[in-house]
């Protein structure tokens, strides 16, 4: 495994950030002091972080719904993503996108998306400029196990093959679409992308060190104009759909297992590839974290609310780039 130990020091701050400030922001949320719907990303944290932890501000990613940890994982900023949570006119999309369509152009994060399936054609767009513009840029999906079946990832599959796109469909198996259990086995959607035409491999989503490897595969293919790749990253959704979902669907001692067995925190830290990482190390870490997120909740909430008048600031932009 080639990874240097301020990676992997990055790989757990991250990790652990995502983790963080959702179970603070379903705090704050429950005591009703975010608007909006949430969709909790948790035990799912290892997928963002593996994803983009070798990519730069030049390559792109487009989420989904359960954006917080791509955002968080490709490097936007805590106290910006906070204020657009709340809404506020400093937020990183002026407060007028909030939990579903937090975006930041200046770090390659092409937006979540509350359109289930919309994200793969942007990121196949965004792939063919890195190709047209040659400069080893690649481009990755974020797709559900119920994303999988919509249209939209099946044109973006056979146009990232027709034109040998620089684009990594990662698929996060969740096995749960809504209140809907997938039907289909592990890697059956694996199966499907490879039928495409590009390579295809499932991969244990909680499995930090697997996922790195499967991701540093697929970029470098990527970079060097080797084509498209997807990853199927099994993984569990620990949480209800939304905040407030009460799971009453799920069977709760299988719930309680595949929760115990999935935390790909707990296994990255037992795992003898990470022993570079001291307990003093940690405890650094994470008090940074959570001063960070502290700070950020403070501002956030303390922020006046934006004025009438910016309703209609920022909804266009012209042909220039400009926004009004
Ligand atoms: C086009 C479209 N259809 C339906 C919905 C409603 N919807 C929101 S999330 C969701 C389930 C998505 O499941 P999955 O892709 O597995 O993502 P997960 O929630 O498990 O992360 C659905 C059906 C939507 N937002 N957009
Ligand atoms: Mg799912």
């Amino acid at each position: 495994m080639d990874i240097s130990p301020e990676k992997l020091a990055d790989a757990y701050r991250l990790m652990k950030t995502i983790r963080e400030f959702e179970e603070r922001m379903r705090s704050e949320y429950q005591q009703g002091k975010l608007p909006g719907f949430i969709h909790i990303y948790r035990n799912q944290e290892a997928i963002a972080v593996a994803a983009c932890l070798d990519m730069t501000n030049e390559d792109y990613i487009a989420s989904t719904h359960r954006g917080h940890g791509h955002c968080i994982a490709k490097g936007c900023e805590i106290e910006a993503m906070l204020l657009e949570l709340a809404c506020k006119e400093d937020g990183l999309c002026n407060g007028k996108g909030g939990s579903m369509h937090i975006a930041d152009m200046s770090k390659g994060m092409l937006g979540a998306n509350a359109i289930v399936g919309g994200g793969p054609p942007i990121a196949a767009g965004a792939a063919l400029t890195a190709k047209t513009l040659g400069n080893g840029a690649v481009s990755m999906a974020f797709i559900g196990d119920g994303a999988s079946d919509q249209g939209t990832v099946a044109e973006a599959l056979n146009l990232a093959v027709v034109l040998q796109l620089p684009m990594i469909f990662m698929y996060e198996n969740n096995r749960y679409a809504e209140f809907t259990r997938n039907p289909k086995p592990d890697g059956r959607i694996a199966e499907r992308a490879g039928a495409y035409g590009m390579p295809a491999e499932v991969i244990d989503g909680s499995d930090f060190y697997a996922m790195y490897e499967a991701c540093q595969r697929a970029i470098t293919r990527g970079r060097e104009g080797g084509g498209p790749t997807a990853i199927e990253a099994v993984c569990n959704r620990f949480y209800g759909h939304f905040e407030g979902d009460p799971q009453a669907y799920r069977d709760q001692d299988e719930l309680k297992q595949e929760r115990a067995d999935s935390d790909p925190l707990a296994r990255f830290l037992a795992d003898e590839r990470s022993a570079a990482l001291t307990s003093e190390m940690i405890t650094a870490i994470d008090g940074a974290i959570l001063a960070e997120i502290d700070r950020g909740f403070e501002v956030a909430l303390a922020a006046a609310d934006p004025t009438p008048d910016k309703l209609f600031t920022n909804v266009y932009i012209d042909y220039a780039g400009r926004l009004r």
